[in-house]
Order: structure tokens, then sequence, then C-alpha cells
């Protein structure tokens, strides 16, 4: 087990629909610690530079279309094995495909208007924080249920 950090996105369509506070108070309740946040409109370059690997795909043109519509607002959420439990409730890509109890199944019926990015694995975490965020916004800090969220031993 290990305490990692993930990029997450609400997508132009959550801030659109109002849905990012209803979304961040689950990321919040499962115990997830908020270190970095911003609102930010993604540019084309910078789209091009998160999603390098869809780049040359048929759909990429519209994705890019998408994410850079409007205002969009990343985060880096902290904890223990932070980078599955964000991908494990965001549900599948597709809303339609989702399960009941994910944000994309509970909120989304839409493979490419799907709400929420999460990194899909700790490398690519890494890299895509570095996108968004420079050192110094990623904050570090204690809170007082830390010890709440689970034990010391799962942190190793
Ligand atoms: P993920 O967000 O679940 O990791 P990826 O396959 O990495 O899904 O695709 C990145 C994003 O590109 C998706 O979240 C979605 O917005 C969009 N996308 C993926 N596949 C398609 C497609 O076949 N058509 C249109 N948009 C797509
Ligand atoms: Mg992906």
């Amino acid at each position: 087990m290990a305490l990692q950090q993930t990029l997450i996105l609400f997508k132009p369509d959550a801030v659109q629909r109002r849905l990012c506070g209803r979304i961040l108070t689950r990321i919040e309740e499962r115990g997830l610690k908020l270190v970095g946040m911003k609102m930010i409109q993604i540019t084309p370059e910078r789209s091009k530079q998160h999603y390098a690997e869809h780049v040359e795909k048929p759909f990429y043109p519209l994705l890019e279309e998408f994410i850079t519509s409007g205002p969009v607002i990343a985060l880096v959420a902290e904890g223990p094995e932070a980078v599955q439990v964000v991908r494990d409730m965001m549900g599948k890509t597709n809303g339609r495909e989702s399960a009941p109890g994910t944000i994309r199944g509970d909120f989304g019926l839409s493979r490419q208007v799907n709400l929420i990015h999460g990194s899909d694995s700790p490398e690519s975490a890494k890299r895509e924080i570095g996108i968004y965020f420079q050192p110094e916004e990623i904050l570090s800090y204690k809170t007082a249920l830390d010890d709440w969220v689970c034990a010391s031993d799962e942190l190793g």
C-alpha cells in the first residue's frame, strides 16, 4: 500500500451542470485529502500534452473541442492507493456503461462528455500533476482526521 497523489479534472460539463460541489463532496467524504486545486481554461496545447496518447485517434478533435470549451477545475487528491480509488469512483469511460454508485454512472450518459478525469496509474499521475501544477502549488499539511482515515501500517 502506498500514499499516492492523483490528478483529477472536473471537466467542462461538470462545471456547466453545477455538479462540481457534489462530485467534490464524494471525494472528500471518501477520505481523500485535497492538496491542490485551481480553476482554469485548458488551451489546445495543454490538451494535446494531457491527452498525448489520444492525439492521433479519430475522436481526438472532438475531445479537444470539448475539454477546451469552458472552465475546468483541476485538483490533486492524496490518500492510500488514491489513483485506483479515484478510478473506481469514476466508473467506466462511457457513462451509459458505468455502474450506479460511480460518478459517471450516477451523473452521466456519455462516452465523451463524462464529467471527470482521473489519472490511470501512478506514473500518469506524476506526469499529469506536472502539466497542471507547479511544485509549490501542491500543499503538504496534516489534518486531525488523518489518523481516522486509515492506519499507519497501511501507508508503508
Ligand atoms: P478515461 O477518461 O476513462 O481514462 P480514455 O480512454 O483515456 O478514458 O479517454 C480519454 C477521454 O477521451 C475520455 O474520458 C472521453 O472524454 C474521451 N473519449 C474516450 N473515448 C472516446 C471515444 O471513443 N469517442 C469520443 N470521446 C472519447
Ligand atoms: Mg485515460
